[in-house]
């Protein structure tokens, strides 16, 4: 081992929102609330708002009727996936010139290891944010410290635009005050169970001797429990996650009754996702279809197979064999084809 670990964890402020506001600056300073299909009467959730709709209680995951409720002023947008990816691409692109050993973490955060850079902690997270701002127009908060679990509880520690650096002594005088919700990995659940223990603070937490927490978190999680409060973790960063699945669908121009469209459609699908699959060098286990009625009534098949394939024969017989299991009984509006439970020849 080479010396103390630096992780760098970046997580973008209000993310789908700033992306929102970049095509419409009118919107700036004022509380912008961005979920579903952005109409606050009909069904749907809250992804995120800006600040200024925080500050009226909206938060993530409540139903979008009751941000209007607390809200009534507040600017309503429909989710637009497309659009916050192209945006991802693009500040997870700054991160990875700046150091190669990148786990993405979904859309809107990742770890970056640092380790390496012979420029301090600071130096660093402030040239990543200052490119991320040139190239994107976007703010995000930035946290360093010696392990995965610390920088992402830096990167929460002063949101929007934050920048805050951990060292192994800070554990006692900024970590331990906090409320052990604070701690990733730890919910509603354990956070109700350790208050029955009068555990409220992490450091409370750090007060609790492993065994007590074994006997009753169980041996994986007492002994995670009993580490995060110490600000111990030593996860890797993991650079390349294995797809999980691949597949392509197509919603037809009209909606079809016809038998040998459907069937074209299939085969074509088919044909697609295997040479996506042998581009790649993965094989399939699991071959599965979706199939979309006009009134939007969906329905899937699947089907595993005896080995894992990447011939278009194979996965097109399962496709058809998962049609065969479905009543046709009104006209379609989409078809796909899935293959899933992917690996490499070499890794299994
Ligand atoms: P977060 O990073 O949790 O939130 P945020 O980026 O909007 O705000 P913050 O400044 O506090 O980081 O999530 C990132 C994006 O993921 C968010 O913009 C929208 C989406 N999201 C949902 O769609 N549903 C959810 O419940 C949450 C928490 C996030
Ligand atoms: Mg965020």
């Amino acid at each position: 081992m080479s010396g103390a670990r630096r992780i760098l964890h970046l997580d973008m402020d209000a993310f789908f929102a700033a992306v929102e506001l970049l095509r419409r600056p009118d919107l700036k300073g004022k509380p912008v609330v961005i979920g579903g299909r952005g109409d606050p009467t009909r069904r749907g959730v809250v992804s995120t708002a800006t600040y200024e709709a925080r500050a009226f209680g909206v938060r993530s995951g409540m139903p979008l009727r009751t941000a209007l409720k607390l809200c009534p002023a507040a600017v309503f947008l429909p989710v637009d996936f497309a659009e916050y990816h192209r945006y991802s691409d693009r500040f997870k692109a700054v991160m990875r010139s700046v150091s190669p050993l990148m786990e993405d973490r979904g859309i809107d955060e990742a770890y970056l290891d640092v380790s390496a850079l012979d420029r301090s902690s600071e130096a660093v997270a402030r040239e990543i944010k200052q490119r991320i701002r040139a190239e994107t127009g976007l703010t995000c908060s930035i946290g360093i410290a010696p392990n995965k679990l610390l920088a992402k509880m830096a990167s929460e520690m002063q949101k929007p635009d934050g920048l805050t650096i951990l060292v192994p002594e800070d554990v006692e005088t900024r970590i331990w005050p906090l409320g052990v919700r604070k701690v990733p990995g730890i919910g509603p659940k354990t956070e109700g169970r350790l208050a029955e223990m009068s555990v409220h603070t992490i450091g409370e937490l750090a007060a609790v001797p492993v065994e007590t927490l074994v006997e009753e978190f169980g041996r994986s999680y007492g002994v995670f429990l009993y580490e995060a409060a110490r600000g111990i973790d030593e996860d890797p960063i993991v650079t390349h996650w294995e797809p999980k699945q691949r597949s392509r669908e197509t919603t037809f121009q009209e909606d079809t009754g016809d038998w040998q469209t459907i069937a074209r459609t299939i085969a074509a699908l088919a044909r697609d996702v295997a040479e996506e699959l042998r581009d790649e060098g993965y094989r399939a286990r699991t071959v599965g279809i979706k199939l979309r009625f006009a009134d939007f009534e969906t329905h899937t098949r699947e089907k595993t197979l005896p080995e894992p394939v990447d011939a278009e024969l194979p996965i097109r017989k399962a496709a058809f064999e998962c049609l065969g299991r479905l009543k046709l009984d009104r006209r379609v509006r989409l078809l796909g084809v899935r293959v899933g439970e992917l690996s490499r020849p070499d890794s299994t």
